[in-house]
């Protein structure tokens, strides 16, 4: 494994939950870290970090809510050997709004798909808002250049662009732990809000998921919510890019392993076994939630008994239900909904001597807990949403002996990688009876083969690596960074661009070669651009093709020796040759368009229209009207209507409609062009929705490129303005070096 670089400083890990307790003892009260699989990550990747733990200046520091009982303590009782607490206070009612309101009110059941349960208030956003800006505030009086800090969960989206804009030059990683949905759960959220949750979460360097499908969603929603660029898995931002990966989080698998062997647990789990007598287990444990799944997995258990009279009496379901905010109705209602369901099943089967579900609604102490995992024969795990559920990795790794079967809801995280469980839906009842069934005749040579399986995965995959890759993701993304955003394979191009005898470059102009300015006269390529293309033409077939008129071509590329294409391929002009019309088609149609589009010139001050020689075009990039895009697209619709009865095109580009004849476009000019001479490589570049008929008409082996985000026909992309540049520059230093 390659070690983490130790370059940081410190480590700052930002969680809702601090993970400690405060112990009284003779000398006063003390911190006491609790044993979650968290707080062992975050010690492995410390010592990755390579952080001598006993100096105070490195020790781990760690940020979480902290409630009123924290207040009244002196901060030396926040600190032991290896971390400093930093409780953040907050305002009650802030609180609740923040907590129970926007975060478990709503952004718990979205995400978890129970849109239905979901509570949308303004006042809750407020205060989630502000508690976030309460951690900022604890952040920004802590952080020093060169910290790493590591912000977790679904309460704390904001936060990493908070921060990022508080302090630029930090170092932030995000982890998400819940699942992330698909968008059009996210579209539900009202459009402030989605913007804000997403574009906070871009504040961090790396954002790490359980699952690749997490990872696909948030890459929809936030293309579809903020309209950014992606290339691979990175989003690229004008001055930055954010990696964004699966890291299944895991166990301490030695731990599970070790601790199923020890004598207490075996003897807690042998007096399991007698007082249930040695009847077979099924096993679950789970906080009380409407995600777990625990109503539908009774029915399964209950079709399953009635499916199955020989069972009777044979086997007990085990149910442990973890106290969890039951002070809510919801949550109120599904304990009594458990309870009812409890006891019409026992009511129905039991006798004197056989209860078919001891239940219980208590936490259990780790020993218990271990007991249970060992003393099964069946872990019953069927969540109906879970991001990625650690009870059943538990279960496995406490499996030494091999013994036991795990059936598990597909629709947990965790289904992806432990592919040896009997993968159920929960919502299918009847797929749980069987399941039921199956596992209990399970030969023992089955059981250890599927739980060796998963228990080799376990150990390899245990959350020391889990935090190990992240730590190696980050690592990666901020020693490399690159000048150039393109999934292109760089390698094989070059290779192709060298090797190859006679080459064409189709390149567009606006947002291609010169960027987006407000003033269309203003646009031009930079020097070093001007430069690269004279160099480039030596070489190459170098065209501009461009919705622009003649003389504005003609005056921007004065000095270069490129081919010009103007007005979408209704002119062409060879480097010291005078300009061909292509176009041939009349232009009685224009003064129609033009009083069309005069009207929206009147609704819209700074819209223009630039009427060419062959076309006419609408701009508003000027116009300030909030109003002016959907009115951009109704202008369209009407021109639509006039073109239907004459061969023309209109064109909605980048704030601009624009109407031309419908008998050339710049894929038909490509296509003549390509085949005017035997080019054995061709690349074309362009950002607009005229570019794609290039990308269209030219032949499957041309490399085509989209620059900056949206759909296209383009095979490739890259992702700004500026990677134009900087792929044509490394193409001419190819041609240098060769
Ligand atoms: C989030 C995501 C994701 C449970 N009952 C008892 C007990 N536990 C321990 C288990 C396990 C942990 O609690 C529960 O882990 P989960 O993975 O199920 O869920 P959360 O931590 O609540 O939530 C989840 C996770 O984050 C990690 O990213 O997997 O999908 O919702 O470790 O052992 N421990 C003891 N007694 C109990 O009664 N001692």
């Amino acid at each position: 494994m390659k070690t983490f670089n130790s370059s940081f400083n410190r480590l700052l890990i930002v969680s809702y939950r601090l993970p400690f307790t405060i112990q009284q003892t003779d000398q006063g009260p003390e911190l006491l870290q609790n044993s979650g699989g968290l707080v062992s990550a975050v010690l492995s990747m410390a010592e990755q970090m390579g952080q001598n733990q006993r100096k105070s200046a490195t020790k781990i520091h760690w940020i979480g809510h902290g409630d009123s009982s924290l207040q009244q303590l002196d901060s030396s009782a926040l600190e032991n050997d290896t971390f400093v607490a930093h409780p953040v206070f907050m305002d009650e009612a802030v609180h609740k709004g923040f907590y129970e309101g926007f975060s478990n009110d709503l952004i718990w059941p979205l995400f978890h798909y129970f849109p239905s349960y979901a509570s949308f208030k303004e006042h809750d956003f407020d205060c989630y808002q502000q508690a976030n800006t309460r951690f900022l505030e604890e952040l920004t009086a802590l952080v020093e250049p060169g910290d790493f800090v590591w912000i977790h969960d679904f309460q704390l989206m904001l936060l990493p662009d908070l921060l990022r804009q508080a302090m630029p030059e930090t170092s932030i990683g995000y982890f998400f732990h819940i699942p992330f949905p698909t968008y059009e759960i996210i579209k539900l959220l009202p459009r402030t809000w989605r913007q804000a949750l997403i574009q906070g979460v871009l504040g961090a360097d790396v954002v790490g998921f359980h699952t690749t499908d997490y990872v696909q969603h948030f890459l929809q929603s936030v293309s579809e919510v903020l309209d950014l660029p992606i290339i691979g898995q990175r989003i690229v931002l004008p001055d930055r890019s954010i990696r964004v990966n699966a890291f299944p989080i895991s166990i301490d698998f030695n731990k599970f392993n070790k601790s199923g062997q020890e004598t207490e647990v075996f003897a807690t789990q042998q007096h399991y076994k007698n007082l249930l007598r040695h009847n077979k287990i099924i096993f679950s444990v789970d906080r009380l939630d409407y995600t777990k799944g625990i109503t539908s997995r009774l029915q399964g258990y209950e079709r399953f008994l009635i499916q199955n009279p020989d069972w009777h009496d044979q086997v007990t379901f085990v149910m442990t239900v973890v106290p969890s905010r039951d002070k809510i109705g919801q949550y109120q209602e599904l304990k009594r909904e458990i309870e009812e369901t409890v006891g019409r099943i026992n009511g129905l089967f039991g006798t004197i001597g056989w209860r078919p579900i001891v239940y219980s609604y208590r936490s259990l102490t780790f020993t218990e807990l271990l007991a249970l995992y060992t003393a099964c024969d069946i872990a019953l795990i069927t969540p109906i949403r879970d991001g990625m559920n650690l009870v059943c990795k538990e279960f496995v790794a406490s499996r030494h002996d091999l013994k036991g079967v795990l059936i598990l809801s597909e629709l947990a995280g965790a289904a992806q990688e432990l592919r040896d469980a009997i993968i159920i839906n929960p919502t299918d009842t009847q797929e749980v009876a069987d399941a039921i069934k199956q596992a209990l005749l399970m030969p023992a040579a089955e059981q250890e083969k599927r739980l060796g399986h998963m228990r080799k995965h376990l150990q390899n995959h245990n959350v020391f690596r889990w935090s190990h890759d992240f730590f190696t993701a980050f690592n990666d993304m901020i020693t490399s960074p690159t000048d150039l955003e393109t999934d292109l394979p760089i390698q094989p191009f070059m290779t192709a661009f060298s090797d190859a005898r006679k080459r064409l470059l189709l390149v567009d102009f606006d947002g291609t070669l010169a960027p987006i300015v407000n003033d269309p006269a203003d646009a031009r390529p930079s020097d070093s651009l001007q430069t690269i293309l004279v160099q480039l033409a030596e070489s190459s077939d170098v065209v501009v093709i461009s919705g622009r008129n003649r003389s504005f071509l003609e005056k921007t590329f004065t000095r270069i020796p490129v081919h010009l294409v103007a007005e979408h391929g209704a002119f062409l002009k060879k480097p010291d040759q005078p300009w061909q019309r292509l176009d041939l088609s009349a232009d009685d149609w224009v003064e129609p368009v033009r009083l069309t589009m005069d009207h929206f010139v009147d609704r819209f001050p700074g819209s223009f229209i630039e009427g060419k020689e062959t076309a006419i075009a609408w701009h508003y990039r000027m116009a300030e009207s909030e109003e002016v895009e959907g009115q951009a697209i109704d202008l369209a619709t009407q021109l639509r209507r006039v073109a239907s009865s004459i061969p023309l095109t209109v064109i909605q580009g980048n704030k601009v409609v624009e109407v031309k004849p419908a008998q050339h476009s710049k894929g038909t000019v490509a296509q003549t062009i390509a085949e005017q001479k035997p080019y054995d490589f061709i690349i074309s570049i362009g950002d607009d929705t005229t570019d794609e008929d290039m990308f269209r008409q030219l032949p499957n082996w041309a490399y085509t490129l989209k620059v900056g985000s949206g759909v296209s026909f383009a095979r490739y992309r890259l992702a700004r303005q500026q990677d134009v540049e900087a792929l044509l520059q490394r193409m001419n230093d190819v041609l240098v070096e060769a």
